[in-house]
Protein backbone atom coordinates (compact mmCIF):
# COMPACT_ATOMS: atom_id res chain seq x y z
CA UNK A 1 0.00 0.00 0.00
CA UNK A 2 1.62 3.40 -0.89
CA UNK A 3 0.41 6.87 1.26
CA UNK A 4 -3.18 7.77 0.52
CA UNK A 5 -4.25 4.48 -0.33
CA UNK A 6 -7.00 2.62 1.90
CA UNK A 7 -7.38 -0.78 2.72
CA UNK A 8 -10.05 -1.68 -0.16
CA UNK A 9 -9.05 -5.07 -2.07
CA UNK A 10 -6.71 -3.84 -4.69
CA UNK A 11 -8.18 -6.64 -6.78
CA UNK A 12 -11.70 -6.69 -6.37
CA UNK A 13 -13.27 -10.03 -7.56
CA UNK A 14 -17.23 -10.59 -8.77
CA UNK A 15 -19.20 -13.42 -10.33
CA UNK A 16 -21.79 -12.58 -12.70
CA UNK A 17 -23.87 -15.89 -13.37
CA UNK A 18 -20.52 -17.86 -14.90
CA UNK A 19 -18.39 -14.85 -15.39
CA UNK A 20 -15.58 -13.65 -13.00
CA UNK A 21 -14.73 -9.84 -13.30
CA UNK A 22 -11.62 -8.50 -11.35
CA UNK A 23 -11.11 -4.98 -10.92
CA UNK A 24 -7.68 -3.86 -10.45
CA UNK A 25 -8.38 -0.96 -8.47
CA UNK A 26 -5.76 1.59 -7.23
CA UNK A 27 -7.17 5.01 -8.04
CA UNK A 28 -4.12 6.90 -6.88
CA UNK A 29 -1.77 5.12 -9.19
CA UNK A 30 -4.24 4.57 -12.38
CA UNK A 31 -4.03 0.72 -11.39
CA UNK A 32 -0.24 0.67 -11.38
CA UNK A 33 1.19 -3.06 -10.54
CA UNK A 34 2.64 -3.10 -7.15
CA UNK A 35 3.55 -6.32 -4.88
CA UNK A 36 -0.09 -6.26 -3.66
CA UNK A 37 -2.06 -6.52 -6.87
CA UNK A 38 0.39 -9.21 -8.44
CA UNK A 39 -0.32 -10.67 -5.28
CA UNK A 40 -4.16 -10.73 -5.51
CA UNK A 41 -4.35 -11.36 -9.27
CA UNK A 42 -2.28 -14.73 -8.31
CA UNK A 43 -4.58 -15.35 -5.85
CA UNK A 44 -7.79 -14.99 -8.08
CA UNK A 45 -6.45 -17.38 -10.37
CA UNK A 46 -6.09 -20.08 -8.14
CA UNK A 47 -9.81 -19.04 -6.00
CA UNK A 48 -11.31 -22.49 -6.52
CA UNK A 49 -14.50 -20.93 -4.67
CA UNK A 50 -14.32 -18.01 -6.85
CA UNK A 51 -13.21 -19.97 -10.48
CA UNK A 52 -15.73 -22.97 -9.26
CA UNK A 53 -17.86 -23.98 -12.54
CA UNK A 54 -17.28 -20.46 -14.29
CA UNK A 55 -16.94 -20.38 -18.13
CA UNK A 56 -14.27 -16.94 -18.72
CA UNK A 57 -12.63 -14.45 -16.68
CA UNK A 58 -12.79 -10.60 -17.56
CA UNK A 59 -10.20 -8.16 -16.63
CA UNK A 60 -10.88 -4.51 -16.01
CA UNK A 61 -9.64 -1.19 -14.42
CA UNK A 62 -11.69 0.68 -11.83
CA UNK A 63 -12.04 4.03 -13.33
CA UNK A 64 -12.53 5.85 -16.56
CA UNK A 65 -8.93 6.52 -17.43
CA UNK A 66 -6.61 3.54 -16.93
CA UNK A 67 -6.99 -0.23 -17.00
CA UNK A 68 -3.48 -0.13 -15.65
CA UNK A 69 -1.04 2.22 -16.34
CA UNK A 70 1.87 -0.21 -15.97
CA UNK A 71 4.02 -1.85 -12.91
CA UNK A 72 4.30 0.82 -9.96
CA UNK A 73 7.31 3.24 -10.93
CA UNK A 74 7.66 4.27 -7.47
CA UNK A 75 7.77 0.86 -6.24
CA UNK A 76 10.25 -0.13 -8.92
CA UNK A 77 12.43 2.84 -8.40
CA UNK A 78 14.57 1.60 -5.35
CA UNK A 79 15.03 -2.13 -6.44
CA UNK A 80 18.64 -3.34 -6.75
CA UNK A 81 19.51 -6.05 -9.61
CA UNK A 82 17.95 -8.64 -7.52
CA UNK A 83 15.26 -6.82 -6.40
CA UNK A 84 14.45 -6.15 -9.96
CA UNK A 85 14.74 -9.85 -11.05
CA UNK A 86 12.89 -11.23 -8.65
CA UNK A 87 9.61 -8.49 -9.61
CA UNK A 88 10.01 -9.16 -12.78
CA UNK A 89 9.84 -13.02 -11.95
CA UNK A 90 6.69 -12.49 -9.78
CA UNK A 91 4.96 -10.70 -12.61
CA UNK A 92 5.51 -13.05 -15.08
CA UNK A 93 4.34 -15.97 -12.48
CA UNK A 94 1.09 -14.41 -12.11
CA UNK A 95 0.49 -13.06 -15.88
CA UNK A 96 1.59 -16.73 -16.62
CA UNK A 97 -1.09 -18.00 -14.30
CA UNK A 98 -3.69 -16.12 -16.20
CA UNK A 99 -2.45 -17.13 -19.45
CA UNK A 100 -2.81 -20.60 -18.49
CA UNK A 101 -6.34 -20.35 -16.54
CA UNK A 102 -8.31 -23.08 -18.17
CA UNK A 103 -10.79 -20.93 -19.15
CA UNK A 104 -10.71 -17.67 -21.96
CA UNK A 105 -9.99 -14.60 -20.41
CA UNK A 106 -11.21 -11.28 -21.79
CA UNK A 107 -9.26 -7.54 -20.81
CA UNK A 108 -11.52 -5.37 -20.87
CA UNK A 109 -9.32 -2.31 -21.81
CA UNK A 110 -10.80 0.91 -20.51
CA UNK A 111 -7.85 3.80 -20.96
CA UNK A 112 -4.32 3.54 -20.22
CA UNK A 113 -2.61 0.18 -20.85
CA UNK A 114 1.31 1.23 -20.49
CA UNK A 115 4.01 -1.23 -19.79
CA UNK A 116 2.58 -3.83 -17.41
CA UNK A 117 -0.49 -3.00 -18.20
CA UNK A 118 0.05 -3.56 -21.75
CA UNK A 119 1.82 -6.83 -21.06
CA UNK A 120 -1.56 -8.18 -18.80
CA UNK A 121 -3.66 -7.80 -22.19
CA UNK A 122 -0.88 -10.09 -23.74
CA UNK A 123 -1.67 -12.65 -21.42
CA UNK A 124 -5.29 -12.43 -22.31
CA UNK A 125 -6.71 -14.44 -24.51
CA UNK A 126 -9.39 -12.01 -25.89
CA UNK A 127 -9.09 -7.83 -25.46
CA UNK A 128 -11.86 -5.75 -25.82
CA UNK A 129 -10.67 -1.83 -26.11
CA UNK A 130 -13.04 1.44 -25.22
CA UNK A 131 -12.28 4.55 -27.52
CA UNK A 132 -10.08 5.87 -24.87
CA UNK A 133 -7.78 2.94 -24.97
CA UNK A 134 -4.21 3.32 -25.36
CA UNK A 135 -1.57 0.45 -25.84
CA UNK A 136 1.98 0.62 -25.08
CA UNK A 137 5.44 -0.03 -24.10
CA UNK A 138 7.26 2.53 -22.86
CA UNK A 139 10.08 1.39 -20.69
CA UNK A 140 12.31 2.55 -22.47
CA UNK A 141 11.75 6.03 -21.66
CA UNK A 142 12.34 5.01 -17.91
CA UNK A 143 15.88 3.40 -19.09
CA UNK A 144 14.47 -0.01 -19.16
CA UNK A 145 12.58 -3.02 -21.14
CA UNK A 146 9.56 -4.90 -20.54
CA UNK A 147 9.56 -7.31 -17.79
CA UNK A 148 6.32 -9.11 -17.38
CA UNK A 149 6.70 -10.65 -20.75
CA UNK A 150 6.17 -8.12 -22.94
CA UNK A 151 9.00 -9.04 -25.28
CA UNK A 152 8.04 -12.32 -25.77
CA UNK A 153 4.13 -12.14 -26.03
CA UNK A 154 3.71 -8.69 -27.61
CA UNK A 155 5.93 -10.48 -30.64
CA UNK A 156 3.44 -13.39 -31.02
CA UNK A 157 0.56 -11.30 -30.80
CA UNK A 158 1.57 -8.54 -33.41
CA UNK A 159 4.50 -10.14 -35.09
CA UNK A 160 8.31 -9.72 -34.52
CA UNK A 161 8.62 -5.64 -36.65
CA UNK A 162 5.69 -4.56 -34.95
CA UNK A 163 6.63 -5.48 -31.47
CA UNK A 164 10.08 -4.25 -31.92
CA UNK A 165 8.78 -1.15 -33.20
CA UNK A 166 6.66 -0.34 -29.93
CA UNK A 167 9.13 -1.22 -27.52
CA UNK A 168 12.08 0.48 -29.40
CA UNK A 169 10.11 4.19 -29.51
CA UNK A 170 7.53 3.53 -26.65
CA UNK A 171 5.09 5.26 -29.02
CA UNK A 172 1.11 5.02 -27.76
CA UNK A 173 -1.42 3.02 -29.70
CA UNK A 174 -4.43 4.29 -29.81
CA UNK A 175 -7.23 2.43 -29.71
CA UNK A 176 -8.78 1.80 -33.89
CA UNK A 177 -4.37 1.03 -34.73
CA UNK A 178 -4.77 -1.63 -31.79
CA UNK A 179 -7.31 -3.25 -33.46
CA UNK A 180 -5.61 -2.91 -36.72
CA UNK A 181 -2.27 -4.24 -35.49
CA UNK A 182 -3.49 -7.20 -33.69
CA UNK A 183 -3.14 -5.83 -30.31
CA UNK A 184 -6.87 -5.61 -29.53
CA UNK A 185 -10.19 -7.37 -31.03
CA UNK A 186 -12.56 -4.16 -31.26
CA UNK A 187 -13.56 -1.31 -29.98
CA UNK A 188 -16.28 -0.84 -28.15
CA UNK A 189 -18.07 3.07 -28.41
CA UNK A 190 -21.57 1.71 -28.16
CA UNK A 191 -21.82 0.42 -24.89
CA UNK A 192 -19.47 -0.01 -21.55
CA UNK A 193 -16.45 -1.80 -22.86
CA UNK A 194 -17.12 -4.11 -19.23
CA UNK A 195 -20.82 -4.46 -20.58
CA UNK A 196 -19.37 -5.65 -23.98
CA UNK A 197 -16.45 -8.00 -22.38
CA UNK A 198 -19.17 -9.74 -19.94
CA UNK A 199 -21.76 -10.56 -22.76
CA UNK A 200 -18.77 -11.77 -24.98
CA UNK A 201 -17.96 -13.91 -21.92
CA UNK A 202 -21.82 -15.20 -21.54
CA UNK A 203 -22.10 -15.73 -25.95
CA UNK A 204 -18.61 -18.25 -24.52
CA UNK A 205 -20.43 -19.52 -21.61
CA UNK A 206 -23.46 -20.36 -23.85
CA UNK A 207 -21.37 -23.11 -25.69
CA UNK A 208 -19.94 -26.25 -25.16
CA UNK A 209 -17.49 -25.73 -22.14
CA UNK A 210 -15.06 -28.68 -22.64
CA UNK A 211 -14.85 -27.76 -25.92
CA UNK A 212 -14.02 -23.94 -25.36
CA UNK A 213 -10.99 -25.47 -22.78
CA UNK A 214 -9.85 -27.48 -25.57
CA UNK A 215 -10.27 -24.63 -28.10
CA UNK A 216 -8.02 -22.54 -25.75
CA UNK A 217 -5.55 -25.10 -25.24
CA UNK A 218 -4.81 -25.83 -28.65
CA UNK A 219 -4.91 -22.16 -29.93
CA UNK A 220 -2.17 -21.28 -27.17
CA UNK A 221 -0.01 -24.31 -28.39
CA UNK A 222 -0.06 -22.79 -31.78
CA UNK A 223 2.00 -19.55 -30.49
CA UNK A 224 5.10 -22.58 -29.23
CA UNK A 225 4.66 -25.66 -31.76
CA UNK A 226 5.73 -26.19 -34.96
CA UNK A 227 2.83 -27.08 -37.33
CA UNK A 228 2.98 -30.59 -37.51
CA UNK A 229 3.15 -30.99 -33.53
CA UNK A 230 0.35 -28.16 -33.12
CA UNK A 231 -1.65 -30.10 -35.94
CA UNK A 232 -1.23 -33.71 -34.10
CA UNK A 233 -2.29 -31.66 -30.35
CA UNK A 234 -5.20 -30.31 -32.18
CA UNK A 235 -6.46 -34.03 -33.80
CA UNK A 236 -5.82 -35.34 -30.27
CA UNK A 237 -8.23 -33.20 -28.45
CA UNK A 238 -10.51 -33.51 -31.66
CA UNK A 239 -10.96 -37.08 -30.78
CA UNK A 240 -11.19 -36.28 -26.72
CA UNK A 241 -14.08 -34.58 -27.34
CA UNK A 242 -15.77 -37.76 -28.17
CA UNK A 243 -15.08 -38.73 -24.89
CA UNK A 244 -17.53 -36.20 -23.39
CA UNK A 245 -21.51 -35.56 -22.42
CA UNK A 246 -20.90 -32.60 -24.36
CA UNK A 247 -19.53 -33.78 -27.31
CA UNK A 248 -23.07 -36.06 -27.17
CA UNK A 249 -25.21 -33.63 -26.49
CA UNK A 250 -24.14 -30.93 -28.72
CA UNK A 251 -24.66 -32.96 -31.87
CA UNK A 252 -28.41 -34.86 -30.55
CA UNK A 253 -29.52 -31.22 -29.94
CA UNK A 254 -28.60 -30.11 -33.40
CA UNK A 255 -29.73 -33.08 -34.74
CA UNK A 256 -33.03 -32.72 -32.76
CA UNK A 257 -33.32 -29.33 -33.58
CA UNK A 258 -33.45 -28.07 -30.42
CA UNK A 259 -30.97 -25.49 -28.16
CA UNK A 260 -28.13 -27.78 -26.46
CA UNK A 261 -27.88 -28.33 -23.02
CA UNK A 262 -24.12 -28.94 -22.08
CA UNK A 263 -22.99 -29.86 -18.21
CA UNK A 264 -19.48 -29.14 -18.77
CA UNK A 265 -18.43 -33.14 -19.11
N1 LIG B 1 3.38 3.77 -11.45
C1 LIG B 1 3.14 4.50 -10.36
N2 LIG B 1 2.30 5.56 -10.36
C2 LIG B 1 1.72 5.89 -11.52
C3 LIG B 1 1.94 5.14 -12.70
C4 LIG B 1 2.81 4.03 -12.64
N3 LIG B 1 3.06 3.24 -13.71
N4 LIG B 1 1.24 5.72 -13.70
C5 LIG B 1 0.60 6.76 -13.15
N5 LIG B 1 0.89 6.88 -11.85
C6 LIG B 1 0.41 7.88 -10.89
C7 LIG B 1 1.06 9.23 -11.14
O1 LIG B 1 2.32 9.29 -10.52
C8 LIG B 1 0.06 10.17 -10.51
O2 LIG B 1 0.22 10.15 -9.13
P1 LIG B 1 0.12 11.54 -8.30
O3 LIG B 1 -1.27 12.04 -8.54
O4 LIG B 1 0.38 11.12 -6.90
O5 LIG B 1 1.15 12.45 -8.88
C9 LIG B 1 -1.30 9.49 -10.81
O6 LIG B 1 -0.98 8.12 -11.10
C10 LIG B 1 -1.99 10.08 -12.02
O7 LIG B 1 -1.07 10.05 -13.10
P2 LIG B 1 -0.73 11.37 -13.97
O8 LIG B 1 -0.92 12.60 -13.16
O9 LIG B 1 0.61 11.14 -14.58
O10 LIG B 1 -1.89 11.27 -15.07
P3 LIG B 1 -1.83 11.86 -16.54
O11 LIG B 1 -3.22 11.76 -17.07
O12 LIG B 1 -1.17 13.16 -16.60
O13 LIG B 1 -0.90 10.80 -17.36
C11 LIG B 1 -0.14 8.63 -17.98
C12 LIG B 1 -1.32 9.48 -17.50
C13 LIG B 1 0.26 9.08 -19.39
C14 LIG B 1 -0.57 7.18 -17.99
C15 LIG B 1 1.06 8.85 -17.04
O14 LIG B 1 0.61 8.65 -15.70
C16 LIG B 1 2.20 7.93 -17.29
O15 LIG B 1 2.98 8.13 -18.21
N6 LIG B 1 2.35 6.88 -16.43
C17 LIG B 1 3.46 5.94 -16.52
C18 LIG B 1 3.27 5.00 -17.66
C19 LIG B 1 4.43 4.06 -17.76
O16 LIG B 1 5.57 4.47 -18.00
N7 LIG B 1 4.18 2.77 -17.58
C20 LIG B 1 5.20 1.76 -17.68
C21 LIG B 1 5.83 1.53 -16.36
S1 LIG B 1 7.22 0.42 -16.47
C22 LIG B 1 6.52 -1.10 -16.56
O17 LIG B 1 5.33 -1.27 -16.59
C23 LIG B 1 7.48 -2.26 -16.60
C24 LIG B 1 6.78 -3.60 -16.45
C25 LIG B 1 7.77 -4.67 -16.19
C26 LIG B 1 8.37 -4.53 -14.84
C27 LIG B 1 9.48 -5.48 -14.62
C28 LIG B 1 9.94 -5.43 -13.17
C29 LIG B 1 11.39 -5.28 -12.99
Amino acid sequence: MTPGETAEPVVRSERRGRVVILTISRPNALNALNADVLDALGAACVDEGLLDGAAAVVITGAGPKAFVAGADIAAMSALDVEGARAFAHRGQVVFDALAGLPIPVIAAVNGFALGGGCELTLACDLVLAAPNAVFGQPEVKLGVIPGFGGTQRLVRRVGTMRAAELCFSARNVKAEEAVAIGLALRVVSDVPVLDAAVALAEQIAAVGPVAVRLCKQAVNAANDADLRSGLLLERDLFALCFSTADQKEGMAAFLGKRPASFTGN
